[in-house]
This record gives structure tokens, C-alpha cells and sequence, in this order.
């Protein structure tokens, strides 16, 4: 299963909202918190194209903040996602 991880700045609540639902799902993360990590935020941007946070990565793969997370648990493809 592809590794998740989720970029996040304190007293964001899509950040929060994103973390709820993976936990709901049981899936594992690991939380990056780039609140005073420029450089971080810098290729954050890059590697997205967003500015906004969260930004969540399934292995290499960025998929979006919490609206794109909540569309692929509704859509019923978060486990297809982490595991191909
Ligand atoms: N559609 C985004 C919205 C994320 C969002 O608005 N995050 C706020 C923090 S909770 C943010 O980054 N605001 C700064 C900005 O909009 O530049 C998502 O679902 O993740």
C-alpha cells in the first residue's frame, strides 16, 4: 500500500478535516507540518501547484487537499488508489 502523506499548518481547519477522515477510513499517515518551513512550502507549491493546505501525496502522487479526498472516499476509490 502506497505510503500517505499529509502536509499541513496549524489552525487549518481542512487540515483537521482531512486527518478525521483518514483516521475514519483507517488509513496510516504521516503528518508534515510546514506552518514555519519555508522551503517546505516552497516545493510543497511546486510539486502541487496549489497554495493552499492540506496537500496530501498517495506515494509520489499529489492528490489534492480535503475536497479531493472526499471525492475519492465517495467515489469509493481510496483503496484502489493506495494500492495500485
Ligand atoms: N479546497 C481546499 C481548501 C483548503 C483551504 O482553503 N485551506 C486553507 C487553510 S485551512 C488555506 O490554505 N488558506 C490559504 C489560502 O487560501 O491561500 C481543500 O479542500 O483542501
Amino acid at each position: 500500500m502506497k505510503k500517505v502523506v499529509i502536509y499541513t499548518t496549524t489552525y487549518c481547519g481542512y487540515c483537521t478535516a482531512a486527518k478525521k477522515l483518514l483516521e475514519k477510513q483507517g488509513i496510516a499517515f504521516t503528518e508534515t507540518d510546514v506552518t514555519t518551513d519555508d522551503s517546505k512550502r516552497t516545493w510543497l507549491v511546486e510539486q502541487t501547484g496549489q497554495r493552499t493546505v492540506p496537500q496530501i501525496f498517495f506515494g509520489d502522487t499529489p492528490i489534492g487537499g480535503f475536497s479531493e479526498l472526499s471525492e475519492i472516499v465517495s467515489n469509493n476509490k481510496l483503496l484502489s488508489l493506495l494500492n495500485t
